[in-house]
């Protein structure tokens, strides 16, 4: 029997296109580990989808002014395209919003209920009247109880940088209608994954799996506590009990169950409903989830748990091999500051293999890594053109004019022949190791150190002087046949990562089918077809030229100037008022007589302003902006009807209009022609 290999990436959430960040992550690692478990023989099936549901999700439906269906919609195309320009081998891509899914996370639900995992408790939460319902973290906004704040968000001051629960906010209100909230009892449900702590330590501890993963996920199972499950809300999958009305499951605990329906929504495509079972239910079966590090302790404690907890044997996550974060330019990628690639205009200019093949030359595996747009065209020069295509090229066009085109005889191999051989067959058994252990980055140096010692064997041998010489025939010809056995070997290697290239040169080097499914063993013999008759050879990889890389790194530039312009922060609007509310206000054109500063304050001046029907003396905090001199016999707009106030001992009757709010920077809109005492509406 074949081995089975349950390959996932993380259901990417479908509220905003995905990037090169997130591909270099959790998805180009796991295609390229699919590719190559494929071309070995195993029995693969490589499964993702959409994660439609969330907070994250209705948030920004609602502020896109969409439903939160039409929301997903546009994304899950838009992220499905994505990864079909991409090239990704899935054998299939679902989303969270199907009915298999809502089905199958329903029990889960009432199978961990019924064992006793799932537990409600009535807490108060926050909940607008006006909108008439329960309000999470992220529609909340309120004061910082620490600096005082008015805009701080339900998670987060962005003042003072403190985090705290949406419930501790003074003034909190909903961030969509302002409205006022209050606290309201609320019944949840919550899971008891403190109650998995030993089976979950006990099944962890001989896990080889990267240090930084398994240390974690040690960690947070120690402190593991319980974690409520449900949220009030409408997108969702539905909680299956009756008293659970207006009430869905938490994102985190549905879309893990993805990875299982989704396999259930292939198994129904492909006519054998059951099917998924040969993968899920067998033990045997290598579960591997490819995530970002952000992802960890759900896919490596909390749905394991859940799986432990319900009563179905589906498989637990055998490997987790979690990435890094990749960054654009040592900033993180970020559409709404504009720090991204743009991909239609990206993928007008370059490949789907130069991309696939420079981020996995930059995989973050082990920290944090960089897309650089110079080096980006530094790899597909030098690298893909300047060392790869060109030992390819160089070799086709030999053959082509010394060996009327078609494969040459081997003959005796002298000690450098046998050197070069022994170099090819070493460079298989490395990158096999490589991309077993999901090693992107260890693969594409292997490529690029075999491409480097074929192109040193080719200037040795000096085959155009061999061409040359009659005796040399032989020795020409098996120089020739072994770099052929060399493409041969490179196009094996390099499909897992760039496909489509890999494809064109194994069709050069005179193969009708293609490379696919359980070619790994056979190739690995580098066998060639003596005499066999080639194509004629083909250019692979283009030259980037500099404009076009330069060209992106300007819109990077204007993107950072943008930034870096002095932006003033615009304040939210107040709460509405109504015409009789505004009327309220008697604002007048006003004289000002006289004007002169105050002593001992920066800000204030005095004023004697003449309002035609009387003379008032008014105390305004414009000193920092304006002189007295500048003021004097200039008409301004007066609030007539405001209360009195005593400011630094001095009587004020009334308030000057000013436009700004930074003390030094005020401006004083004057009256030109309207008479005093007129009223202004
Ligand atoms: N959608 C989080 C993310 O995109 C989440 C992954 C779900 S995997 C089951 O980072
Ligand atoms: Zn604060």
């Amino acid at each position: 029997m074949k081995k089975k290999i349950l390959i996932t990436s993380a259901l990417p959430y479908a509220n905003g296109p995905i990037h090169f960040g997130h591909i270099a992550g959790a998805y180009l690692p796991a295609d390229v580990y699919a590719r190559f478990e494929r071309l070995k023989g195993r029995d693969v099936l490589y499964i993702c989808g959409s994660d439609e549901y969330g907070v994250a999700i209705t948030l920004s439906a609602e502020l896109a002014n969409r439903t939160p269906k039409e929301h997903v919609d546009i994304y899950h195309e838009m992220i499905k395209d994505f990864f079909e320009k991409l090239n990704f081998s899935f054998d299939h891509y679902s989303r969270t919003t199907t009915e298999i899914h809502k089905k199958l996370s329903q029990e889960f639900f009432l199978d961990l209920y019924k064992n006793g995992y799932i537990e409600a408790k009535t807490e108060k939460h926050l909940f607008s009247e006006k909108e008439n319902k329960f309000l999470a973290d992220r529609y909340v906004i309120g004061t910082c109880p620490k600096c005082e704040y008015e805009f701080a968000r339900g998670d987060e001051c962005p003042k003072c940088s403190r985090a705290f629960d949406a419930k501790e906010l003074k003034n909190p209100r909903s961030k969509l209608t302002n409205s006022k909230l209050i606290l309201k009892p609320s019944k949840h449900w919550y899971m008891r994954f403190d109650k998995f702590k030993e089976k979950l330590s006990s099944w962890i501890k001989d896990k080889d799996w990267k240090d930084s993963v398994l240390n974690f996920s040690k960690e947070y199972i120690k402190d593991l506590k319980e974690r409520a499950i449900t949220r009030d809300s409408t997108w969702g999958v539905p909680v299956p009990l009756e008293e659970a009305k207006g009430k869905v499951l938490y994102v985190w605990f549905d879309a893990p169950i993805g990875y299982i329906s989704a396999t259930m929504e292939w198994a129904e495509k492909i006519g054998d409903k059951e099917k998924y079972k040969d993968y899920w239910f067998d033990e045997k079966t290598k579960l591997v989830n490819f995530i970002g590090k952000d992802n960890i302790p759900f896919h490596g404690v909390f749905f394991p748990a859940m799986i432990m907890g319900q009563k179905k044997p589906y498989k637990i996550v055998d490997d987790l091999p979690a990435n890094e974060f990749l960054m654009l330019e040592k900033r993180q990628f970020s559409k709404s500051e504009k720090w991204y690639i743009d991909l239609k205009s990206f993928f007008e200019k370059f490949t789907t293999d130069q991309i696939r093949f420079y981020l996995a030359s930059i995989a973050p595996e082990t920290h944090d890594s960089d897309f650089l747009w110079k080096d980006f065209q530094m790899h597909c020069n030098s690298e893909l053109v300047g060392k790869f295509g060109n030992f390819i090229h160089r070799t086709l066009t030999f053959i082509q004019r010394f060996a009327d085109q078609k494969i040459p005889k081997s003959y005796a191999l002298d000690d450098v022949d046998q050197k070069f051989l022994d170099d090819i067959i070493k460079s298989i058994t490395d990158i096999d190791i490589a991309y077993s252990n999901y090693k992107l980055r260890k693969a594409t140096q292997i490529i690029m150190e075999l491409s480097q010692i074929a192109n040193v064997y080719f200037d040795h041998k000096k085959p155009w002087k061999m061409a040359k010489d009659e005796s040399k025939k032989e020795e020409l010809f098996t120089c020739l046949n072994l770099c052929l056995k060399c493409i041969k070997a490179l196009s094996l290697m390099t499909s897992p990562i760039i496909p489509t290239s890999s494809q064109k040169i194994w069709k050069m080097i005179g193969n009708e089918s293609g490379l696919s499914q359980g070619k790994w063993d056979s190739v690995k013999n580098l066998n060639l077809e003596e005499g066999k008759k080639l194509p004629p050879p083909e250019v692979i990889f283009q030259k980037i030229e500099d404009e076009k890389v330069i060209e992106e790194m300007d819109k990077l530039k204007e993107a950072l100037d943008d930034q870096n312009m002095p932006k003033k922060a615009i304040q939210d609007l107040k709460n509405e008022i109504s015409y009789k509310d505004f009327d309220k206000i008697d604002m007048r054109v006003g004289k000002i007589i006289e004007a002169e500063k105050i002593e001992k304050s920066e800000k204030l001046l005095k004023l004697q302003v003449d309002l035609g029907f009387e003379k008032r003396q008014i105390i305004s905090g414009i000193a920092k902006s304006i002189t007295p001199d500048e003021l004097l016999n200039k008409k301004v707009i007066v609030v007539a009807n405001i209360k009195k106030a005593k400011l630094m001992g001095f009587e004020s009757d009334g308030m000057i209009l000013a436009a700004g709010e930074d003390d030094d920077s005020l401006e004083i809109p004057f009256i030109q022609d309207m008479e005093i005492g007129s009223s202004v509406c």
